[in-house]
Formats: C-alpha cells, structure tokens, sequence
C-alpha cells in the first residue's frame, strides 16, 4: 500500500485538513464557501481515483462546481461510468474522506480498499471539468493533484457545463456508441438530431426566438457554441452571459423559480419564450407573461408533462406496446400529479429529492421521464425500449407512417442527454415539441394551472435533527414537528407542506401549497415558525412572504 501512504504524505503537506466540523455528501455532492475547499477537492481526487480502480478501471468525472450556490461557494459533483452520479453506496466513503484527520486518511483509504475488494494495481482515469466560478481553477488543481498522487490518469477538460462531462464520461465507457466523447461531439449530436426532427417544420404560432437567462455560469460560452450548429433554426437571444452581473445573483432558474419572477436583465413583455438555466446547465425552467400580464412560469413539471404527452403520442402512433412513467419528487405542484395521474393516465412516482434517486426510479419504466420542480429533469429509454424503437423504425412489413413515427423517436432520443439533467438538451426537446405541436407559452401552460405555492428557506442550529420519510414528505425529528404541520396544513383548502433539510446549503427548505397565494404564504409562514421552534432556529424568525 506505498500508493495510498505516499498520496497521504504528499495531500497532507500541500492541502492539509482546514475544518474541524463534520461534512457530509449531500443531495449533490459537497458544496460550501470556496474558502476551506482545496484539502477536500483532493480528497475527493483520490476517492475518484479509487472509484474508477473499482469499476475495473472504467473512467469516472469529477466536476467543480456549486451549481446553484452563491459565487463565493464551490464544490464537487462525483461520475459514474455511464454518466449517472456517483452511486449513493460510495456516499458513505466521501462523508468518511471529508471527515478524517490528516494521520487518519491513509487508514481510511485502506478501509476502502478493503470493503470494496479493489485491486489498487488497476491504472484509473479520471476525466475533470469546472464551471465559471474564481474558485474553480485553484480546486480543480488540487482535485487533479489528488488524482495524480494516486497514480491515476487525469484528463481535464476545463470549463463545461456539468451535463456536458457526464455525456463524455458515458462516450468514452461505451467506446463513443454513445457519442463522440468530446464538446463538438456533444453539439453535434444534439443539434443533428434538432435540426432532424425540425426539418420541415411549419408552424404559425410558434416562433423560432427564445430568449434565455444563463445565471452569468457556463452555460454563456457553451450557448454560444451551441448557436454556430443551429443556423437559424432556432433564434437564441443571451442574457446575463457573465460580462457583468455575478454567478446566480439574482438571475438563474433557482432564482426564477423560489423568487417566480423573472431574472434581473430581461425586460419581460407578452410574446416572448423565456427560460433561465442555473450556474452549472443542469437545470432549466421557462417562463413568460400571460395576456393578464401577469408573470407565469413553467417549470420542471410542466416541462415532464409536455415531454411525457409527447413521447406518450409518438409511442402510439408507433404501435409500440411501451411502459412509460413519470418520476417526481414533494416539491411536484400537486396539480400537476393529478393531472399525469387522471388525465394523462401515466403512473407517477415520488422520490425523495435528488436527481440521483430520480434517475434511479426512472430505470423502473422503458420510458423514464424525471424532473424536480426546479427543472432538474431528463428521460431515460431502457435498452430493450431502445432496441424495439429501433426495430419498429425499420421494420419493412410496417406501413411507411408507423415507421417514419418510430424514427422521430429515434431522434428525439438522440436530442435527449440521458446520463443526467441537461438544460441544453431539456431546451432544444422543449422548442423542437412546442413547434411539432405548433404551440405558444399559453398553449403549453393551458393542460392544467398550478395551485399557489411557496418555498421558503429556515437558519436553524443543526439541520440534522430534522429527519424526514416517506420521501420527504413527512417529518420523523423532532417531536411534534409533523403533528403541528398536519394541524396547520388542515386550516387550508387544498393545504400541502413538508420541511427538509437542504443537502446543497446550510438551511432548512420549507413547502407549501394552497388554494391562493395569500394561503399559500400563510401555511408555509406558519409551517416556518414551527420549524424555527421545534428545531432549534437561529437568526430571525421567518417572515411572511410578501
Ligand atoms: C442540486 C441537486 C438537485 C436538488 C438541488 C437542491 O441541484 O442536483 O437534485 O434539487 O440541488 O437540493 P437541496 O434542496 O437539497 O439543497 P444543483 O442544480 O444545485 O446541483
């Protein structure tokens, strides 16, 4: 075990452990400020390296990024080889890296040797990228420092989008049957498949132009990159492309969605397609101002029902007996859910929030389509779901219809990104769906209206008293939280609230949903107070929701 003892020799002189508190692998990996981050990015270094010595040597990611998060945060989201996330089994060994004192990493990296049954012989290879972030070129440093002191391969790809590293990581395991492993193989298999599917397009309503929000992240450069494949097709007009406005500063799908208006930079006005990515492009939502003028988003439910009708059509009209299913998590308006439920007859099922344990549940259908609320979503085709698509479109005893339908299938499935949430790949099915259908915003939001609802966010001592089942959607810790919600949520005509501890920022998230907006308001208002008592809130006490 020279290896491991001389990886911790050298780790702990240059990035000595700097927090003494405890850390865990949260919803998405590990993010906070950027500050205390380098002895954890090259920790995180070695434990991918020992992830891809496990999987016999396969490739596995690491990206820099916080997402969502402020600009002054960072942090890292882990890859597995077909591109999901790092499997939440291995969570336990970064929680266990993140915590451990300098004299104790070598024990514990022997410890993971050991439980897992690796032979630290297999040469690894780690494929690393950033986002946009100050922070990110020193961590991304130190992440590679730790992939090196292990022996392993790195291949770093600089600035990218955090979908963008996961489709590498999966081209480069399945030899480029997925694609060709690099940033031009990606818009080229996106864009081919767009420019396919809107070939011969006619529509009156629907307009080429979109207008997009991108968080001032690194979906900026990427957008434009993307426009040089699109020709005219599709008219993208950028705002905040990081010029001047900060990371995620009061722009970003986050922002738009908890905030429901629209980013600072564009001047809302009727008729126009908006949608706002998030700092690192993995998530999307759209948004527009209806004829009241009021300001209307469409978010990550709405985007999995407009993809859920559309590929439940197209497997119709194929004659293709296929299982497709819609995965959700809390934070689902609940009516959206009922409207998959009764009116689309599709079978939903709930998750705790996550998009590793979205895409997880996905698998259970052919035809997986998931999405958060916050516009965190992707569809997933099984393998044989891909092979009898395949074979229906070029089945010659089929009529020439029915064939042509499971083609544009076929397409549809080259737009999608399957390894994860990518807001590229979300956006180009959004606009190639609004023009098949010759579609307007409205047309779109017309299936069915949101109920009010609210998030809010509560500063509380320690975030992990609070413990949580049955998705999240009930509380377990402490005492009396969850009888004092179903008190409250019984006060309210179609009242709907849980609390969960965010695993990305240092908070308590609370949910409400009612008949108006003031009700809404009021029951996540009152759910707060209630969280502020009973676990221990620090700060102010949470304010109603103007
Ligand atoms: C991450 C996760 C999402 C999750 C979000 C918020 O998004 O990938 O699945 O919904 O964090 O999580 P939490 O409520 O636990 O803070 P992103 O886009 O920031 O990576």
């Amino acid at each position: 075990m020279d290896l491991l003892k001389g990886a911790v020799e050298k780790g702990c002189q240059q990035y000595p452990r700097s927090l003494q508190t405890i850390l865990s692998y949260g919803t998405a990996g590990i993010r906070m400020r950027a500050d205390n981050l380098d002895y954890i990015l090259y920790r995180m270094g070695l434990l991918s390296v020992m992830f891809s010595k496990f999987r016999k040597g396969q490739v596995t990611g690491l990206m820099v990024t916080a997402s969502h998060n402020p600009a002054e945060d960072n942090g890292v989201k882990l890859i597995d080889t077909m591109g999901e996330m790092m499997p939440i089994a291995w969570e336990k060994h970064a929680t266990q890296l993140l915590n451990v004192g300098d004299d104790k990493l070598e024990f514990s990296l022997e410890a993971i040797v050991k439980e897992e049954g690796i032979d630290i012989n297999i040469p690894a290879v780690v494929c690393t990228a950033m986002d946009t972030r100050p922070s990110s070129v020193q961590l991304s440093k130190a992440a590679v420092d730790g992939i090196n002191a292990l022996g392993g391969e790195s291949h770093n790809y600089g600035l990218l989008t955090t979908p963008q590293l996961h489709y590498i990581v999966c081209c480069i395991n399945t030899k480029e049957q997925y694609g060709l492993p690099t940033e031009e193989g990606y818009y080229s298999k996106l864009t081919s498949a767009f420019l396919k599917f809107n070939k011969d397009k006619r529509t009156s309503k629907y307009l080429p132009g979109l207008h997009v929000d991108l968080a001032n992240g690194v979906s900026a450069p990427k957008i434009k990159a993307l426009k040089a494949y699109l020709n005219d097709s599709l008219e993208i007009n950028i705002y905040n492309d990081g010029s001047s406005g900060k990371l995620n500063y009061e722009c970003g799908a986050d922002f738009v969605k908890v905030g429901q208006c629209p980013p600072s930079g564009i001047d809302l006005q009727q008729g126009m397609r908006c949608a706002s990515f998030d700092g690192d492009g993995d998530r999307i939502v759209y948004f527009y101002k209806k004829k009241d003028g009021q300001f209307a988003l469409l978010d990550g439910d709405k985007i999995a029902t407009l993809f859920a009708s559309f590929l439940s059509d197209l497997v119709k009209a194929s004659g293709l007996k296929l299982n497709l299913g819609l995965v959700q998590t809390a934070y689902a308006n609940g009516s959206s859910t009922k409207y998959i439920t009764e009116i689309m007859k599709v079978p939903v099922a709930c998750v705790p929030t996550g998009v590793k344990h979205l895409h997880h549940k996905a698998g259970d259908f052919d035809i997986g389509v998931y999405f958060e609320a916050n516009g965190h979503g992707t569809v997933l085709f099984s393998d044989a779901a891909q092979k009898s698509i395949l074979q229906q479109a070029s089945d010659n005893s089929l009529d020439k219809d029915t064939r042509e339908v499971a083609g544009q299938l076929i397409t549809a499935m080259n737009m999608i990104n399957q390894t994860v949430g990518d807001a590229i790949s979300d956006m180009l099915l959004v606009e190639t769906i609004l023009a098949y259908r010759d579609w307007t915003c409205e047309d779109w939001d017309s299936a069915y209206t949101d109920l009010p609802s609210v998030l809010l966010k509560v500063k509380v001592e320690d975030r992990t008293i609070v413990k949580t089942t049955d998705a999240e959607r009930k509380t377990t810790s402490p005492p009396g939280l969850q009888e004092a919600i179903d008190q409250l949520m019984a006060g309210y005509k179609f009242g709907r609230a849980f609390v969960r501890p965010s695993g990305t920022e240092d908070v308590m998230r609370v949910y409400a949903e009612a008949d108006t907006k003031e009700n809404a308001n009021k029951l996540a208002y009152e759910v707060g107070l209630q969280v502020y008592d009973l676990a221990r809130g620090i700060g102010d006490k949470p304010q109603l929701p103007a």
